[in-house]
């Protein structure tokens, strides 16, 4: 592989940030740039919280809990326990260690800083040498339409753990929201894209529905190859075969 391959990585959450961490053990560290969701983020106890970011940095930071699959090793509660016991929402489950990273990056952003400067100094902080994206510095979200009513991402996936039935999906903001500083340029100047084994409706989704991501890769001229998170009619992990059976698909590699 000579000194100017760039690979390109669209990722989600945990499923996704396994490939990536693969990737960067195998490329040079300028080789490869990843492009993360960020429908998934969300305002919560008043910090803005960007769990697939997250998962990426700890991911190839080798920080990440690998049995939980988010959030830190070595973790503790004490912030959760006291919150807890004052009655606050503890649904979503911020340990000691991950607290910082949700507190620093809130202050960051208040004071004017975008999303993409403050997970290019994480990653730095983290020692990752990998180009770590935001899909944008814009606020997309993902609602989850559903049989009982739309739900934002978090309330569907972890605080109702995924149970209601899905009838579709809507990404807000992701028409007005620009790519992130970086993306476009790297989908240009790639010589392989990736689609991460992430969930391709709430994870790879995201990506595509901000229009000029969406058209950068239209417009490729590099391969893409795409890991399906579907295995043997079974998602590894997460609802995406749920999903699929909801919609009306066959939990497929093809249909993914
Ligand atoms: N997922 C859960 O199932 N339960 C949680 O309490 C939870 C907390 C959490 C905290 C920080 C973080 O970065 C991720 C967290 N996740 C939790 C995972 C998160 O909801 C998912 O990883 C993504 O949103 C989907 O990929």
């Amino acid at each position: 592989m000579n000194g100017d391959f760039r690979c390109v990585a669209l990722c989600g959450g945990v499923g996704g940030a396994k490939l990536a961490l693969g990737l960067s053990d195998l490329l040079p560290a300028d080789a490869l740039t990843v492009l993360v969701n960020t429908a998934d983020d969300f305002e919560h106890l008043g910090l803005h919280v960007s769990p697939d970011i997250d998962t990426v940095l700890y991911t190839l930071g080798g920080l990440n809990d690998e049995v939980r699959g988010w959030g830190r090793r070595d973790e503790t509660w004490n912030f959760l326990d006291s919150l807890t016991a004052v009655g606050g929402e503890a649904w979503f489950q911020l340990g000691d260690r991950d607290l910082a990273l949700h507190v620093e990056r809130t202050r960051r952003l208040r004071a004017g800083e975008t999303l993409s400067a403050v997970v290019a100094s994480f990653a730095k902080a983290f020692g990752i040498g990998a180009t770590i994206l935001p899909m944008s510095d814009d606020p997309v979200r993902t609602i989850v339409e559903t049989e009982d009513g739309p739900l934002a991402f978090q309330h569907y996936f972890v605080r109702d753990r995924c149970a209601p039935k899905v009838t579709g999906f809507r990404f807000a903001g992701a028409a007005e929201a620009a790519p992130a500083p970086g993306v476009l340029e790297a989908l240009a100047g790639a010589d392989l894209i990736v689609v991460c084994p992430s969930n391709p409706f709430v994870s790879i989704g995201p990506l595509l529905a901000v229009p000029a991501l969406h058209a950068a890769l239209e417009a490729r001229t590099a391969p893409v190859i795409a890991v399906s998170p579907i295995v043997g009619g079974d998602a590894i992990k997460g609802p995406t075969a749920k999903m699929m059976d909801e919609l009306g698909m066959p939990r497929s590699a093809e249909a993914v």
